[in-house]
């Protein structure tokens, strides 16, 4: 598997020395500036390619391109959105880069209450509290509709919680949960964030699934004509929150929108922290089963609290069963290289980490840290060699 790393770009407090270090051979990255909406110019994107390459590491994967919150909801521009994006398809394809990761989540990419939760060996995990997101939709944000998503004992909980919560706590979970969202660097207030979830408020599940499947039937063939691979990230939580309807959660979501638009360009990434939040999710069978599908791989690993809260645990333990998973895609590797494919490598790569160690303290993209991430990934590596050193029929299925 070809070993990878979110890198931010420039701004990232770690460098790509330090990705180099980690022993990635490429990094994974995106024009963060460029969220917006509009199409991505070439030269930006070699520019960003030459500085990548200049550290000695290659830029195989684009995480992610934006897709625009009109697209979702069909309304305002949306056909002009369509039309950037596939610019963007054919500029980072004529760049040489060949897969695209991106996510169809209203509003929010991931979501998460708690971004230092105190893990037993000293170091720091995301984690996420059903009962806290629950005080702050029902009772702070006092959603329109709220109460009816949450069950009666969950939100008699949220109410003894947020009674001890203080001021500073209650500020930061709101901090957490809409003052930054992940990797898109946009800032709601209670206002903003309201009006946002207003532009949701005629979207269904169906109808959003629906957008979706429209936008497939209209980037798929133009990514199969530049040689992209699109894949897909799952909803995280894949779980609905604030009343915004999720549809990339499960095994069956992942199975409509691959046969929504047939074609090598149509495919996921298997993120099996997100979709291993689902309790429903067998990570090691979907691994199996969408192997020819899969795109790209995020490894990481999750325990889940019951009622839908979690915490992100270190990359071999959880409840998915990670030697499993990277024997279901190496297997899956060993099939393409027997169809002659030389595109036959699974881009892989650790996605989050604690923060360990000198991590602690420093300013980094929460679950981006430098020296968490090194962690599993060095363990991730220590599967993959393991099991190149034994012959196929002896590997756990
Ligand atoms: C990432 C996502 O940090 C993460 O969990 O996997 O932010 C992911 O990059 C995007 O959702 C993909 O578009
Ligand atoms: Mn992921």
């Amino acid at each position: 598997m070809k070993q990878t790393w979110r890198w931010f770009g420039p701004d990232d407090t770690v460098k790509l020395s330090h990705v180099r270090q980690a022993g990635a051979t490429g990094v994974v990255s995106a024009l963060h500036h460029l969220n917006d909406g509009r199409a991505w110019p070439v030269d930006e994107i070699l520019k960003r390619k030459a500085e990548i390459e200049a550290a000695g590491l290659d830029w195989p994967i684009v995480e992610s391109i934006v897709v625009h919150e009109d697209i979702k909801t069909r309304t305002g521009r949306w056909r002009d959105y369509v039309e950037n994006y596939k610019a963007s398809i054919r500029a980072v394809a004529s760049a040489g880069i060949k897969v695209v990761c991106y996510n169809f989540m209203a509003i929010t990419d991931w979501t998460r209450t708690d971004l230092d939760y105190p893990m037993w060996h000293g170091g720091t995990a995301l984690r996420f509290d059903m009962v806290e997101f629950c005080a702050y939709d029902v009772l702070v944000l006092k959603r329109p509709g709220a109460e009816a998503d949450h069950p009666p004992a969950r939100i008699e909980a949220a109410r003894q919680r947020l009674a001890k919560m203080s001021e500073s706590q209650l500020a930061k979970l709101e901090q957490n949960l809409i003052g930054w969202v992940p990797a898109r660097e946009f800032i709601f207030d209670r206002d903003s964030f309201r009006r946002a979830l207003d532009l949701y408020k005629d979207v269904t599940r169906e109808g959003l699934r629906e957008n979706l499947f429209a936008f497939l039937r209209e980037i798929v063939p133009a990514a199969e004509e530049a040689g992209v691979k699109m894949a897909i990230h799952p909803d995280d939580p894949p779980f609905p929150l604030f009343g915004l309807p999720r549809i990339v959660t499960s095994a069956p979501d992942a199975r409509a929108l691959i046969a929504a638009a047939k074609s090598p360009s149509n495919g996921i990434t298997l993120c099996t922290g997100s979709y291993g939040a689902n309790p429903d999710n067998d990570l090691v069978a979907m691994a199996k089963e969408f192997g020819p599908d899969i795109h790209f791989a995020h490894l990481r690993n999750v325990t889940k609290e019951g009622d839908f809260s979690f915490h992100e645990a270190e990359h071999l333990e959880g409840d998915t069963d990670m030697v499993r998973v990277v024997a279901a895609l190496m297997a899956e590797e060993r099939r393409r290289k027997q169809q002659g494919r030389a595109d036959w490598q699974i881009p892989l790569r650790p996605d989050h980490g604690h923060a360990i160690v000198d991590d602690i303290g420093k300013k980094v993209n929460p679950g981006y840290s430098c020296i968490g991430r090194l962690r599993g990934l060095a363990e991730l590596r220590g599967i993959m060699r393991t099991l190149e050193n034994v012959p196929a029929e002896n590997w756990p299925r």
